[in-house]
């Protein structure tokens, strides 16, 4: 007797909830809302690895997709907000909902203050740490929502027939998205805000030129003892004619083109910038020893195609060959020698790569015939090795 009563209610407040959306387009709103959070995670990890020039237009997507979130996220709580207010109407849909535009909220804020003010003293992670932080959950709850979903949603997709006013309103949205984004490198500019010395990959400046002193930053908790030179070598390999083993003095004369005891003016140099993607940046003098002067003397094979660099704690990373020539492995900042922290005795300097494949504490130079899918676990584990943890 009771059964039918139930399944009856069930059906009804099913019914119900079809019927009480507020906004007469609240399906195309959330598939835009997650189609925007998947495009800016996209460029997000995307930019991680970007710093050429040439990729400007991967952080002004990313930008651009930010704030056409901001105003999807508009529409969406003008919308739920009189049922938001109500919690007799809250139900599990609405818990998650809640939490992704909390999430949402919360990521957008941590963007558009960076772009306009820098960075926060906050807990565990700088502010663009955060940022990171709160896209890659709200990326993974969405996704996970939409999965769980899926059979649920994609009948009612189907039967979703988008007509103009909504192609117009997606549009519109869109539209506003792309055309803030200019605003506000104009409103940066005219308020003279922090935001307005930005690089274009969203990274401040901090003591350039000024040697030793920019901030040290490991990738994950890269933290070896730092390093006498007298015990340190230098060994080149891998696919080559001539493996080397240098020592510390041997790799200066080399960089100076076979002067012993050379002066630091004397080495090989290269003006570049170091932009981690923490969020600062800053442009030094490097001194030290051009890679192509190594490989000239090692004799790469035929077939070499990228160069690795391998830290005394398992991090790694690797250039193209032609790139890797132009590189330099650094041993001094203008006239001092790089500090135990930057890399003593020698770090890569790439000019245009991230901070991340600067290589600090090089031990080894290795000729590869093929790319090394491997260092990128490399460069999340290194911390974990003896040497790497500072034993
Ligand atoms: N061996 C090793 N090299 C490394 C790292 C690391 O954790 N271990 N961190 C990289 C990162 S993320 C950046 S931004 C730069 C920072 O260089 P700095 O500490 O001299 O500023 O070094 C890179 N080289
Ligand atoms: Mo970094």
């Amino acid at each position: 007797m009771e059964q039918p009563a139930a399944t009856n209610k069930a059906s009804h407040s099913k019914h119900k909830r079809h019927k009480s959306g507020f906004d007469p387009f609240p399906r195309l709103t959330d598939w835009s809302l997650a189609l925007a959070v998947g495009l800016a995670f996209a460029t997000g990890l995307l930019s991680l690895v970007s710093g050429r020039p040439d990729d400007w237009l991967i952080f002004a997507l990313h930008g651009a997709l930010g704030l056409w979130l901001m105003l999807l996220l508009w529409g969406k709580l003008r919308r739920t907000l009189p049922r938001l207010v109500r919690p007799r109407l809250w139900d599990r849909r609405m818990l998650i909902g809640v939490v992704v535009t909390a999430l949402v909220g919360l990521a957008l804020a941590s963007g558009v203050w960076w772009v306009f003010a820098g960075d926060l003293p906050l807990t565990i992670f700088n502010l663009l740490g955060w940022h990171i932080v709160l896209g890659t959950g709200l990326t993974a709850l969405v996704a996970a929502h939409m999965l769980a979903r899926i059979r649920r949603i994609w009948p009612i997709r189907r039967r979703m027939i988008v007509g103009r006013r909504q192609a117009l309103r997606f549009g519109a949205l869109l539209a506003g998205g792309l055309a803030l984004w200019p605003a506000q490198q104009v409103a940066n500019r005219v308020l003279q805000l922090p935001g307005a010395a930005r690089r274009f990959t969203g990274s401040y400046e901090t003591a350039s030129y000024q040697g030793n002193i920019f901030p040290t930053t490991s990738w994950v908790a890269d933290q070896p003892r730092p390093i006498a030179s007298d015990g340190w070598r230098l060994m080149v390999g891998g696919a080559v004619a001539h493996p080397l083993t240098l020592t510390y003095d041997a790799l200066l004369a080399l960089g100076a083109g076979d002067l012993p005891n050379p002066t630091p003016d004397q080495l090989d140099h290269l003006d570049a910038l170091l932009d981690c993607t923490g969020g600062f940046y800053s442009a030094q003098h490097w001194r030290g020893v051009r890679v192509g002067r190594l490989l000239d003397l090692a004799k790469p094979a035929h077939d070499v195609s990228y160069i690795r660099f391998v830290s005394v704690t398992g991090y790694r990373w690797s250039l193209p060959l032609a790139e890797a020539r132009a590189a330099l492995l650094a041993t001094h900042l203008a006239d001092e020698e790089i500090s135990d922290a930057h890399g003593f005795p020698a770090r890569l300097v790439a000019p245009g790569r991230r901070g991340f494949e600067w290589v600090k504490w090089v031990t080894r130079v290795e000729a590869l015939t093929a790319p090394d899918p491997g260092e990128i676990i490399a460069i999340n584990t290194s911390w974990l090795t003896p040497v790497g943890r500072g034993e």
